[in-house]
Formats: structure tokens, sequence, C-alpha cells
């Protein structure tokens, strides 16, 4: 195929060009995440190798052609939209407990799919808290084993996020666990070891991570406008999250920026309830402070807002062509976006956007 996929370190692809991929290219696909709408048409593990997460989540936008194109989110929805990471050198692939991965050497791209455990009446966690924490557990013993020992970036997807059972809202279910794991496996949970991440809230399925890890420890950063959120008053649940606002990493010869994922959060107090478009505003503004902090920690300091790609979560599908009217209005006519119908982690919030950008490393 023409697609020049050893030029890129990141793409998205229909389920279609990534079962065509001939083996040499598939040989450097370090790992990816696979959404799609509905399981029939996920993808079959025989035809792709690579780990790959398979998220329930609907893409709404159309079927990129190329690597990364502007995409159209009135256009209707698609099958299957597959974000993939691609490494120039050789890889290793494995697989540990229910952890699948790739690296290279310098770089490994792993995923876990775990259905909600049952857990006895009576138990001291919920069920699932449990899953995430036998997840967590799970991924930090493959990185210890493989030597990777930074984790960059963690890909968190439940369903049923903003439910509750036991008490307690799911996703504060979710962050007991995580945070359990990180202290049983010595990481930090506040400060500038840890990782980026995102967390949605899945059409259904197992609990879903996918994480990206490295033997050079990547720079966590933080925005100014908003708390740390492992610093996250009570309010928010027992556990804070555990995840920094970015993280800059190096992958090969680039500077990787990693943007977790952001949302119309000031301090650590939601804004603009009820107005998408709003909310929209504040979390570009939010991402534009990142990029300054990115800027002024990156060793080749040109990171740009309108350059970025992103992925837009929108909670009601109906709203994404003004979540990307409101992206034209900020970043000019033409950037890489995909969008995706999913729960927020917060009840009150109808958008969240994470992004991601690559430049060569300066010598
Ligand atoms: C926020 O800023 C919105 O729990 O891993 C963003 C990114 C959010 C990551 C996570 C949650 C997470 O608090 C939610």
């Amino acid at each position: 195929m023409s697609m020049p996929l050893d030029m890129l370190n990141n793409c998205v692809l229909s389920l279609d060009e990534l079962a065509q991929l001939g083996r040499e290219q598939e040989s450097h696909v370090l790992g990816g995440l696979c959404y799609f709408a509905d399981t029939l048409t996920c993808p079959a593990d025989s035809r792709i190798n690579a780990p790959l997460l398979r998220v329930q989540m609907a893409p709404l936008t159309d079927l990129p052609s190329t690597s990364r194109v502007q995409t159209d989110p009135v256009a209707g929805p698609a099958d299957a939209l597959c974000d993939v990471w691609l490494s120039a050198s050789v890889l290793t692939q494995g697989q540990s407990g229910e952890v699948r991965y790739r690296h290279d050497g310098s770089t490994l791209f792993g995923v876990i799919e775990l259905p909600e455990a049952q857990v006895d009446a009576g138990a001291a966690s919920t069920p699932l808290q449990c899953t995430t924490e036998r997840a967590y557990r799970q991924i930090f013993g493959v990185l210890e084993a493989l030597g990777y020992p930074y984790l960059f970036r963690l890909w968190n997807y439940m369903a049923d996020i903003n439910g509750h059972s036991h008490g307690l809202e799911r996703y504060r279910q979710f962050n007991l666990g995580r945070q359990d794991a990180f202290i049983a496996c010595r990481r930090d949970v506040v400060g500038g070891n840890v990782p980026a991440a995102c967390a949605l809230g899945s059409a259904g399925g197992p609990l879903t991570v996918a994480f990206m890890a490295g033997r050079q420890a990547p720079v966590a950063l933080e925005n100014p406008r908003q708390m740390s959120a492992f610093n996250y008053p009570p309010d928010y649940g027992p556990r804070s999250p555990t995840f920094a606002r970015a993280a800059l990493a190096r992958m090969g010869s680039d500077e990787v920026l990693l943007l977790s994922g952001t949302a119309s959060i000031v301090g650590h107090s939601s804004v603009h309830p009820g107005d998408v478009k709003a909310q929209t505003r504040e979390t570009l503004t939010n991402i534009g402070s990142m990029i300054r902090v990115a800027n002024q920690q990156a060793n080749n300091p040109h990171f740009l807002l309108r350059h970025l790609f992103y992925r837009v979560y929108v909670r009601h599908s109906a709203d994404a062509p003004a979540v990307k009217d409101v992206m034209r209005e900020r970043l000019g006519g033409s950037f890489n976006a995909v969008f995706l119908q999913a729960d927020i982690c917060r009840q009150d919030l109808l958008m969240e956007i994470e992004a991601s950008a690559s430049l060569p490393a300066a010598r």
C-alpha cells in the first residue's frame, strides 16, 4: 500500500487497511487501539498479530483514507477505527498472563482486556475495583520483567463508568483499584513519576487498558490552570485519580507529547455545565496551556495547538458538530481529529479531548 508508514509513529487506519498491511509493515506495528461500534466488526485476533486493544465505542467519523485526515463528524458512523503506533525498529512480541505486548528495545506497547470478576459477598472491594487492581498489577509485573520501568501513558475504558454499585460510582471504584495497585507495586501516586492517562466509559465489554512504557524516563507535565488530579479533594471519590496531565517521552528519534484526557475543569471544578460549546472552548484553553508547558520542557519546543492529533470524546453524538465548530473556530479550518461517542467520567462533563504530537528531537 502507498501509505508511508515509515514516516509516522502514529496513524489512524480502518480495520480493512490494518488487515491488509503487508507482512513487513505489520511487523512495525507496535500496537494500537481499535474502536468499534458493534461486536461483529471487532477484529479477529488471527488477522492481526500486533497487540490491539478492542474498545466498544462508536467512531463518529468518516474512515480516513490516508493516515490522518480532517474528519467530518456529521458524515455518519464508521464501523471501526484503529489508532496505531509504529516503530522503525525490529519488534519482539509476547504475552504474559493476560497482557499482550510488543516492544522495540526502547518503547513497549501493551494491552489487557479483563472481564469484571465476581467477588465473594461481603468482600471488601467491588468487582470493578478488583479487576482494575488485577489489571494494573499485571501491567506493572510485565514492565518489571521486561525492563521497561517508565510508564508514559495509559488508556482506560470501562462499561457504565457513571453507574453506581456498592454505594460508589464505578469510576471511583476504578480509582480505588488503580491506586491500590500503584501502591502495592511501589509506584508513586503523586508527583512527577505519575503517567499520563485517560479514563472513559465504553458501550459495554470488559475493562480494557492499553499502555505505553519505555526505558527512559518521560517528563510528566501538569497544567497551571488545573489542580493536579492526584491532589483532587475527596469530593471526587475516596481516592484521587492517578494521572499526570501529559507526558513528554522519547520514541526512537522523536520527542512525543502525550496529552491526557482534558476536559472543562478549572482548578478541580467542572465548569459550564450543560453548555457543550463553552466546555469545548475551556478544554481547548486547557490544552493551549499544556502546549505552553510542553514547550518550556521540550528539547525541540515547537509543539502547536493546530498540529496536534486529536481524539474527541462526546457524551451525546448529536453534540459532535458543535464541538467540531468550536475546534474549527479555535484551530482553523484544517485539523486532525477523530470523534468517538463515550461517557465522560464526571456526570456534568459533555466532552473530553486528548491529543498527541511528535517532533524530531533536536540534536
Ligand atoms: C479530569 O481532568 C477529567 O482517571 O485516568 C482525565 C484524564 C480524566 C485521565 C483518569 C480522568 C483520567 O479529571 C477526567
